[in-house]
């Protein structure tokens, strides 16, 4: 096998990195994240607790370490051969930066909201059962309590409480529904052939929102095309397969997402990069960027439904905004024209001139400050 994914069936990353392989027609196995696992591989090649992780094994010893779906994804991209998950049309392809960036960092919220309010005991369980699959269903429970402490800990810091729970619902339904709507009219986000921003909504959309039972049951019952779409983008029938839509087609069913985009998640990210901005001036010698900077106020909700919460400050997201900005920037002439109209058309023309406040790179699989 050319590659193996290390990770689990709760797992939201694993699932988009999973369902990505198998679209790309990548001979892989993968490798349960047992305890064991993480002891002898993933903190060895990666340093902290975390998954998937991609080995790529290409001849060398060790083979070549990847995480972050982001990266794993491009790193395929570029060595293997095969349509791509990228499309060329210049709307196009910054609309599926943003939904993938969307995706990954903003439905985590309705994903680890849904995941530990109403399918608590089924994750603790599964955790149980990945992490240590030799000892008996009891001694799994008691071995991951700290585990399922930490992620179900995590609430707060996206945002989720009591107070903001409503809202949190209300824009997972709103999102569902407006999806729903886009999948009357086209199988993936760009036509009939998965991008990455569809890999971006699998995420959340499978593992948590599909997979969790009482979630799954949720997400049948409103939104059958999106349930649908998650199962065959999770495991396709046929690999390499569908075209994104010709003439760089942008279906208005879109747009209702990147509305939300615009609306709830790039205010959060504007506010990010002021802190980040903060942070980079009082640290000149950091290179390493925590995983949290504090705490803001952050609104979060869809429509009339929206309330303002405390939420921690996590810069990690605008790594990928940078990706945004970067094709951005990279545009020129007409590109660029028809780039601004999309921003300005979905609310986003904040991003014409935003300015990331230090240049980030991966390093040693970390968000750092490039040149320190
Ligand atoms: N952006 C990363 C996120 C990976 C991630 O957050 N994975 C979760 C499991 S689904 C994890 O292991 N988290 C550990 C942590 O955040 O400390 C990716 O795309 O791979």
């Amino acid at each position: 096998m050319t590659y193996t994914l290390i990770g689990a069936a709760v797992s939201l990353y694993t699932g988009k990195a999973r369902g990505y392989l198998r679209w790309k027609n990548v001979p892989f196995r993968e490798e349960m994240s047992t305890r064991e696992v993480y002891k002898s591989e993933i903190l060895p090649r990666v340093g902290w607790s975390v998954i998937p992780v991609v080995v790529h094994h290409d001849g060398s010893d060790t083979g070549v370490t990847l995480q972050d779906t982001t990266d794993i994804i491009d790193y395929v991209e570029q060595h293997e051969p095969g349509p791509s998950v990228y499309p060329d049309g210049v709307r196009q392809r910054l609309a599926a930066l943003i939904l993938e960036l969307f995706g990954d960092e903003w439905l985590v919220i309705p994903a680890m909201h849904y995941r530990w309010a109403y399918n608590r005991d089924f994750a603790h369980g599964e955790f149980g059962a990945f992490s240590f699959p030799d000892l008996s269903p009891e001694e799994q429970r008691e071995r991951v309590a700290k585990p399922v402490a930490y992620f179900s800990g995590a609430l707060p810091g996206l945002g989720i409480n009591p107070d903001s729970v409503p809202a949190v619902e209300a824009a997972y339904e709103a999102f569902l529904a407006a999806f729903e709507a886009h999948l009357a009219r086209h199988g993936f986000l760009f036509g009939s052939r998965p991008s990455i921003a569809d890999y971006g909504f699998l995420g959340p959309l499978y593992a948590h929102l599909l997979r969790d039972p009482a979630s799954g049951e949720i997400m049948r019952r409103l939104a059958p095309r999106v349930a649908d779409w998650a199962q065959r983008c999770h495991a396709p029938q046929h690999a390499l397969t569908g075209d994104f839509l010709p003439d760089d087609d942008l279906p208005a069913t879109l747009l209702p997402m990147l509305r939300m985009f615009a609306a709830q998640q790039l205010p959060v990210l504007v506010d990010t990069a002021d802190r980040l901005a903060v942070w980079a001036d009082e640290n000149p010698d950091m290179a390493e960027v925590p995983r949290v900077l504090g705490f803001h106020k952050a609104r979060i909700g869809h429509g009339e439904t929206v309330v303002e919460t405390d939420r921690a400050v996590i810069p990690y997201p605008l790594w990928m905004l940078q990706r945004v900005t970067d094709f951005l920037a990279s545009l020129d002439g007409k590109a660029r024209a028809q780039a601004e109209e999309l921003l300005r058309s979905i609310g986003a023309q904040q991003l014409l001139d935003f300015d990331m406040p230090v240049r980030l790179e991966r390093r040693h699989f970390r968000v750092c400050v490039q040149g320190r």
